[in-house]
């Protein structure tokens, strides 16, 4: 069996960890044994300094290989910050953003091979060859598509500026991302999805990471007709439990394209694939279990679950709910 997921940063760190777990822990479910690829939101990268940063790559390359600093959130486990503070003391580094000593070190080996002409896809090969990551990481795209915030006042800035200096707190007029008309798939995702027999879209930010994924040109229609027979189910996690964000502030992300932060705005923003959208089956959280029967009545397959991933094994017992309810639209 090869699963797929889509994924930004924290919350999908967590998630695609728990796939990973499930597939180990499986002895007769279909997908024991299972190849794992994760197509990764690269939306959030951006330079500094002169090196590329690429925030959820890294959450995931960190968080498979347990260097991740798990309270944090983001960035390495065991780490210090004495270069960082001579970056803020020469003013190539702006004050609110830190690069760890540690970190840097995967920065500098990124900008390193993408000076020497490799293409992103082949700079996160070579960074996870380090570790036994137990899955393959694919950037969304290997073009540069930078998100970036046009503010309800007219300032137009990174999206990294705006989460990690503002908070998401400045009003948003429009998400848009460089370069994304001449984005492709990067050629990793393609032959990912083409070979999938179940494609998952982890509980991360809907806009600024599932859908900034699901921006590049050819993206959504290869998720639509994905596997050998293309028609591989299609499951979503939700990333709101209960009317809140789990992590980051996805609540700020979807009030600006207008959803509202409820389980099931967000499954009726993705769609039910029989209506024109994405989905085969949404999970939400037992909070939001009144929510079940509205959208099943309007088509989408819904199922109310433990979604808190608060370990391991609630991780891997999301996981393995995501991939039965995937089994259950399987079609020939
Ligand atoms: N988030 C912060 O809130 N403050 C930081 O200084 C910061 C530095 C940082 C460095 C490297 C990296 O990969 C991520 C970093 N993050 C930081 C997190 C990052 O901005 C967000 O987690 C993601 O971009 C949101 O998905």
């Amino acid at each position: 069996m090869r699963i797929v997921v889509l994924s930004g940063g924290v919350g999908g760190s967590r998630f695609v960890r728990g796939v990973r777990e499930a597939i180990h822990r499986a002895t007769d479910e279909p997908w024991a044994g299972a190849a794992l690829d994760v197509i990764v939101n690269t939306g959030d990268d951006w330079w500094l300094a002169g090196l590329r940063i690429a925030p959820d790559h890294d959450s995931l390359l960190y968080t498979l290989s347990a260097q991740n600093d798990e309270a944090r959130g983001w960035g390495r486990v065991g780490e210090s910050e004495r270069v960082s503070s001579e970056l803020h003391a020469y003013g190539v580094a702006p004050e609110w953003f830190t690069l760890g000593d540690l970190d840097l070190g995967t920065h500098i080996a990124r900008s390193a091979w993408l000076r020497a002409g490799e293409t992103p896809s082949e700079v996160a090969r070579r960074l996870g060859a380090r570790w036994p990551l137990g899955a393959t990481l694919h950037p969304a795209t290997d073009t540069e598509v930078d998100t970036h915030v046009v503010t309800t006042n007219g300032e137009r800035l990174h999206f990294q500026e705006w989460w990690t200096r503002h908070r998401a707190s400045l009003p948003v007029e429009r998400f848009e991302q460089n370069n994304i008309a001449d984005a492709a798939p990067s050629p990793g995702a393609l032959s990912a999805l083409a070979a999938a027999d179940v494609v998952l879209l982890a509980p991360s930010n809907p806009v600024v990471s599932i859908g900034t994924v699901l921006a590049v040109p050819g993206m959504r229609d290869a998720v639509l007709s994905a596997g050998p027979s293309g028609s591989a189910p299609v499951v979503g996690v939700s990333p709101i439990i209960a009317g809140a964000a789990v992590r980051g502030m996805a609540d700020a992300c979807l009030t600006a394209i207008g959803v509202d932060t409820d389980a099931a705005a967000v499954g009726r923003h993705y769609g039910a694939r029989g209506s024109g959208g994405l989905l085969d089956a949404w999970l939400i959280g037992e909070e939001d279990a009144a929510l079940v029967n509205g959208l099943i009545a309007d088509g989408l397959d819904t199922r109310a679950v433990p979604l808190w991933m608060r370990d391991l094994d609630t991780s891997a017992a999301l996981a393995a709910a995501a991939l039965a309810a995937a089994g259950e639209h399987a079609r020939a």
